[in-house]
């Protein structure tokens, strides 16, 4: 009988739900992507795809997120988060892009039954499925909600809970804590960023304390739903003094439109909402989900200039932070002698400034690099006892071992026991506790990630200035090429190589040696040049990222190699 009712769902809701001829979803970098007018039928699967998941593993609470970031306000997008908080795992990514583009009621049906038998799915028994859905602030976010209740609420047994409008770490968060049985509510979130924020600054060394100028800090919120969480929470934020623009309310501008972190990062200039009053103040960029942060400081009004400092740097000072007090701990040479051996690792992509790479490696840390998208850096900074990992457009987070944790939990409860309550080494094991605490480990968290930057920042009694300065980025240039069809591009090691078509790496080679023959002719060269071409996941465009020893070269470089790109593929 339940099998019969089970069946009986899926072709109805699937009937409801039809796929526009001409349609195609592809689960990119972060889910599905379009349109939003048009993802109605991508959503609702997803949503029978998030039930499953559920039911594959014992009931875990999984989750929905229905936005599309940083993309245009018209757009929508539906990602899938794991029961630890983290992306859907990837081999259930084919199976997602199979479901979305089933063409008709009985192809889906059909394409469940036999996936269910492969995966070892108990579809049928005695099961139960919970998927916990939050959607960002776009006008369609809504109507995709219902179209994802619909596709769960096709999976007999299956529970959905929407959480309301929530950033998208917000969500994966709650995520994370529900099946770890700890607190999971957005109050809880927040209490757990306030509280955590306050230890860092109780643990800020009595002589850094900054002035008053220094605790002014100007949030772009995007038009997007950070902005308005920020809001909510930054009187009860001691210690910092936050200013929002583009907060989202009414009158204030379309939602990531010459504003946020993917704007102030591609295109280095002043976001609408800015004014010359605001040179020199510190301020932040999220994106329209608040899964991104950046910084940067307007540096002339009249130029409409900014000093840009990027997940790269966001990364190195959490890197400094952490090696210090790791440092601290092994190297206090106190009369305690206690130790900490600790793996960090740091994961970057291809789009690293090559300055930042250099930098980290002179500090004698690992530095690995992964293909684009949070589902590959994290995974990667989960091999070590703290994983930092950041991508160039502020995506990032730092995640510590439960085993880390847990020694660390242990040496700061001897240490406060012993005469060394109080000692530098006590102290250093409670800032890296708090951190944990504070900054988001199930994914990166533009608002965890600010409060982590604003506190570093005042233990290190640094101005924005100071942190810029840690070392000077390589010019760059980011172009998007529109083709015909991208998935004709294929890259290979971590994106640095397109594979195929092989005469466009060819043409890339070329463009690389022909100005380092300039070099000897007109004593311009690409140094420290370096070019890669990738589809993007996320945008309906082939990205062209390129790097030289001058802005003058790495636009020419990046100009010339998209010229080829778009010769060969339209
Ligand atoms: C998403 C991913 C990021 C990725 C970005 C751009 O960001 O979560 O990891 O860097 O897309 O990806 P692509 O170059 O493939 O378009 P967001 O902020 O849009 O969720």
């Amino acid at each position: 009988e339940q099998e019969k009712e089970q069946r009986r769902r899926l072709l109805d809701v699937a009937s409801r739900f039809p796929l526009p001829s001409g349609c195609r979803f592809s689960y990119g970098t972060a889910g599905f992507r379009a349109d939003g007018a048009t993802m109605a039928p991508a959503v609702c699967r997803a949503g029978i795809l998030a039930a499953l998941r559920s039911v594959k593993l014992a009931g875990a609470a999984v989750g929905i997120v229905i936005t599309a970031s940083h993309n245009p306000v018209g757009d929508n997008g539906v990602k899938i988060a794991d029961p630890d908080g983290g992306m859907m795992a990837q081999h259930w990514e084919p199976f997602a892009d199979a479901l979305a583009n089933a063409p008709d009621p009985d192809a889906l049906l059909q394409l469940v039954l036999q996936f269910v038998k492969d995966e070892g799915i108990p579809l049928g028994g005695h099961h139960t499925a919970q998927v916990l859905l939050g959607r960002d602030t776009r006008p369609t976010g809504e109507y995709l909600l219902d179209a994802a209740l619909q596709g769960i609420n096709a999976i007999v047994g299956a529970h959905a809970i929407d959480m309301g409008i929530l950033t998208t770490p917000q969500l994966h968060w709650m995520v994370r804590n529900k099946n770890k049985g700890i607190k999971a509510s957005e109050s809880d979130y927040f209490t757990q960023l306030i509280d955590s924020f306050r230890r860092m600054l109780e643990l800020v060394p009595k002589d850094k304390g900054g002035d008053e100028l220094a605790k002014k800090l100007i949030v772009d919120g995007a038009n997007g739903i950070g902005g308005v969480k920020l809001e909510q929470i930054k009187a009860e934020l001691s210690g910092i003094d936050i200013i929002v623009r583009n907060s989202g309310k009414e009158g204030e501008g379309i939602l990531n439109h010459m504003c946020g972190a993917d704007f102030v990062q591609k295109e280095r200039v002043t976001h609408h909402g800015f004014s010359p009053e605001d040179v020199g103040v510190r301020c932040a960029s999220l994106d329209g989900d608040a899964d991104r942060l950046v910084y940067f400081c307007v540096s002339s009004a009249s130029e409409n200039k900014v000093d840009l400092v990027d997940g790269d740097k966001i990364l190195s000072l959490f890197a400094l932070f952490i090696r210090e007090q790791l440092d601290i701990i092994n190297n206090s040479g106190s009369q305690v002698n206690k130790s900490l051996p600790a793996r960090l690792g740091i994961v970057q992509t291809a789009y690293a400034n090559g300055a930042s790479t250099q930098f980290l490696k002179n500090l004698g840390l690992e530095v690995v690099f992964t293909p684009t998208g949070v589902k590959y850096l994290h995974k990667k900074a989960l091999e070590y006892d703290i994983g930092i990992y950041f991508e160039a457009n502020g995506h990032g987070t730092v995640v510590f071992s439960e085993e880390f944790l847990s020694q660390l939990d242990s040496l700061s409860n001897e240490l406060s026991s012993e005469t060394a309550n109080g000692s530098a080494q006590y102290h250093a094991a409670m800032r890296l506790m708090a951190a944990s605490q504070l900054i988001n480990q199930a994914v990166g968290d533009a608002l965890s990630g600010l409060l982590l930057v604003e506190a570093i920042l005042q233990y290190k009694g640094w101005s924005f200035q100071n942190w810029c300065e840690l070392y000077s980025d390589l010019p760059s240039r980011q172009l998007k090429v529109k083709v015909i069809d991208r998935s004709s591009i294929v890259t290979t090691d971590s994106e640095t190589k397109v594979s195929q078509p092989s005469s466009l790496q060819e043409s890339i080679d070329k463009e690389t040696g022909k100005h380092q023959l300039n070099r000897m002719h007109c004593n311009t060269n690409y140094t420290h040049g370096r070019c890669f071409v990738r589809p993007s996941g996320t945008e309906d465009v082939v990205r062209v990222y390129a790097e030289a020893s001058t802005q003058v070269e790495a636009d020419s470089l990046a100009r010339s190699v998209a010229h080829h790109v778009e010769q060969l593929l339209g």
